[in-house]
């Protein structure tokens, strides 16, 4: 395992081609899930079934020969953890029942207890059996900051502006929260660990709300807190951390900290001066755009290598979109992308 390409980029080492899996790799666009999908009114009822989840995260390793697995499960059990009740309903997004609305709300949440997902550790463990010995398991939780926006907003939306009217009027109360999400986010993380992941994503994709001192105070200084807590704990201090800021206001150059050993581009990040800044010191992830994936073979060919020239000499490059793969992708365009990059 430790020879995987993938554990070998993050270890700073070079391989001959790069390692490849992408954000959202298992899911809507794939035929294949979408038939087990349908057997389900609720998404989370899926996740909760760890038999289903090591199926679903085998589907794109068994079709493309990824060099990477990633948990099937979702950033926001935690919430639901902390008894926001939340569901996916037939073609919606996700919504919480029991959102934060009040600072109130922020004192009366249970404390959080990491055996209510025992189902995700469970289905950890179910993919770990399964997978080929030699590929990775990437764990993953979404940063503090993307789930306070979530649960403050009560589900996805364009412009979140719940969670900026509720940041201006109750920063505070919101340090409180964000303080109880890393927490537990440090807790689920540690028994994806023990459970048999390899390697970590955090995922903030909603970073890209705050402005750059907002970004500072209320999304990194709780990854930061996050990574610590990671790096100073004996059984999780060498796993590998990946970092995903979607659109940033700030340099990544100004985002990154020592605790993380992997930063995963968004498509519009310049990886060519990025990579030149940050060679021997971070492993880099990234960063084609998934739309690309839409156009024309010949264009997902020349785009895949322009990336793939640009990082040839750099030790930990791991090939990924610069976001998640969207459900309007047919899954023979991955495969063109995937066999460029190979060649
Ligand atoms: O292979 C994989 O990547 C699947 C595992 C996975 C991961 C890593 C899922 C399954 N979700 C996630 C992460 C996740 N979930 C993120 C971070 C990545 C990103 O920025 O794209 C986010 C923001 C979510 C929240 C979420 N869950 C959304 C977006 C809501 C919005 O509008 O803001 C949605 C639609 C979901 C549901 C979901 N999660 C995963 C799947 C396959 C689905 C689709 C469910 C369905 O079939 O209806």
């Amino acid at each position: 395992m430790k020879d995987s390409k993938f554990l070998r980029a993050l270890n700073l080492q070079p391989n001959t081609t790069p390692p490849v899996w992408f954000m959202r790799q298992a899911g809507r666009y794939l035929p294949e899930y979408q038939k087990i999908r349908k057997n389900y009114s609720n998404f989370l009822d899926m996740c909760k079934q760890p038999k289903t989840c090591a199926e679903l995260a085998l589907q794109p390793i068994d079709r493309f020969g990824l060099d990477a697995s990633i948990l099937f499960s979702d950033i926001l059990t935690i919430p639901d953890a902390l008894d926001l009740g939340l569901a996916f309903h037939e073609g919606e997004g996700p919504k919480f029942s029991n959102p934060i609305s009040h600072p109130q709300d922020i004192k009366k949440l249970p404390s959080f207890d990491v055996n209510n997902l025992n189902y995700v550790f469970k289905a950890v463990e179910e993919t770990r059996s399964q997978l080929p010995q030699d590929i990775p398991l990437i764990g993953f939780c979404g940063s503090p900051w993307t789930l306070a926006a979530y649960s403050i907003e009560g589900g996805g939306s364009k412009d979140f502006h719940k969670t900026k009217t509720f940041l201006r009027e109750h920063p505070d109360e919101l340090q409180d929260f964000l303080q109880i999400l890393s927490n537990a986010c440090y807790e689920y993380l540690r028994q994806q660990v023990l459970s048999g992941v390899s390697a970590l994503q955090i995922f903030d994709s909603w970073a890209d709300l705050l402005s750059d001192a907002e970004l500072e105070k209320f999304s990194l200084k709780y990854t930061r807190m996050l990574c610590k807590l990671l790096k100073e704990d004996p059984l999780t201090a060498s796993i590998p951390i990946i970092l995903f800021e979607k659109s940033p206001n700030n340099k990544v150059e100004n985002i990154i900290f020592d605790e993380i050993t992997c930063i995963s581009l968004y498509w519009k990040e310049d990886i060519e001066s990025i990579s030149k800044n940050f060679k021997d010191l971070f492993a880099i992830q990234g960063n084609l755009d998934p739309k690309v994936l839409l156009e024309s073979d010949e264009l997902i060919l020349e785009e895949t290598q322009r990336i793939c020239t640009i990082m040839k000499d750099y030790p930990g490059f791991i090939f990924n979109l610069g976001h998640g793969i969207t459900p309007n992708i047919d899954p023979e365009k991955v495969q063109v992308m995937i066999d460029a990059i190979r060649q």
